[in-house]
């Protein structure tokens, strides 16, 4: 008797159960759905304001949040739109010049100035996530071989390429009588005055690096820039006009994502005035030796505005390490479109889409 009352207790509880499971479980999954669509809604396109600390409203209401939403498949050659509020300026969306070097394009076609490519392409030694890159022998050139481009009147420019130097800057036969001078950046003014970052192979294996203001500036500022052959680099400038007199210019290098140096350099004097107005990349002053000078080149973008967008692995500048330019297509204060560029990452998953301002610091950041 005991135990058929036992067992009688135990169907009661079982069916209070399956008819409390019964009646709790459809509502349970749709709660499910309805969340899981919310947090679609509002997420999926990111909301960027935890990242950049920007403040953004917060609110219960959620008609009311504002956030920059992406539009599109993030898949490497996508075009995908950004949709949000305050983006930075940006007068032209397209940038100055851009190429990956990849079979369509032609790299001479846009570059003005006195220089060409005079380089081929290569599918031998490429930057990673690239087909074809451009190879350039520099070896007894003048500086009229030079990759060169006139950047017109503009107070500024931002330039973003991968570059990778096949010889070493010391070894005898890549020297002349004069040794190996080469000025991987140099910025010119109508005026023949210009700044420069480059090395001398007489004086060892990092070419004793130095950048110099020429005619304007009042002291070199030596080292930060160690030649490195035989490996990628990714390399930015960062160019601000110095007014007249001062020095408060600024011609920076950023390697692989690291801000090789921060000071300021004075440009223009009263006697040269004119702003730099010319960009040239790898000019070799006093002739080299007997061996062929290789340096390839990939991924070229440059821009009379530090407003663009960056792929990242890190939700800020000072931790990116491996940057991507994405190509505008459109862009306004509510909207960007974007040519997606994956370049050197291995995907797009858990990597930042970087809104870079007119002062070159992060406006948004959007997680992918
Ligand atoms: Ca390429």
């Amino acid at each position: 008797m005991k135990n058929y009352l036992s067992i009688l207790k135990w169907i009661i509880t079982l069916a209070i159960l399956a008819l409390l499971f019964n009646n709790c479980s459809p509502g349970f999954d749709q709660t499910e759905i309805k969340n899981s669509k919310n947090s679609s809604e509002i997420n999926q396109p990111t909301d960027s304001s935890s990242e950049t600390g920007i403040s953004e409203e917060n609110t219960e209401n959620e008609e009311a949040i504002t956030h920059t939403d992406i539009f599109g498949k993030t898949i490497d050659g996508n075009n995908i739109l950004i949709k949000g509020e305050n983006f930075p300026n940006k007068a032209i969306a397209e940038p100055l010049y851009w190429t990956s070097f990849e079979e369509s394009d032609d790299p001479e076609s846009d570059l003005i100035g006195y220089g060409r490519f005079k380089g081929l392409a290569d599918t031998n030694i490429t930057a990673p996530g690239s087909n074809v890159s451009h190879r350039f022998d520099i070896s007894r050139q003048d500086q009229n071989n030079s990759p060169t481009l006139n950047f017109g009147d503009s107070n500024e420019l931002y330039v973003f390429k991968k570059i990778y130097y096949d010889f070493e800057i010391d070894h005898a036969d890549n020297m002349g009588p004069l040794g190996l001078n080469l000025k991987i950046l140099r910025l010119w003014s109508p005026e023949g005055n210009n700044i420069y970052t480059g090395y001398q192979g007489l004086e060892g294996s990092t070419g004793n690096p130095r950048t110099y203001a020429e005619y304007t500036g009042q002291s070199t500022l030596w080292g930060k820039i160690p030649f490195i052959p035989y490996k990628w680099h990714q390399t930015e400038i960062v160019y601000k006009a110095s007014q007249v007199d001062v020095q408060d210019g600024i011609f920076t290098v950023i390697r692989d994502g690291v801000k090789l140096w921060d000071r300021k350099f004075r440009m223009r004097t009263s006697n040269k005035s004119a702003k730099y107005n010319e960009i040239a990349f790898d000019q070799i002053s006093n002739g080299t030796g007997n061996n062929s000078l290789n340096i390839y080149y990939d991924d070229l973008y440059i821009d009379t505005t530090f407003t663009r967008i960056m792929l990242s692995d890190a939700p800020n500048l000072e931790d990116s390490r491996v940057l991507e330019v994405q190509i505008p297509l459109q862009w306004s204060k509510n909207l960007i479109e974007i040519k997606l560029r994956k370049g050197a990452h291995e995907s797009f998953k858990d990597k930042y889409l970087l809104i870079i301002d007119e002062k070159n610091e992060v406006n948004k950041v959007i997680s992918l």
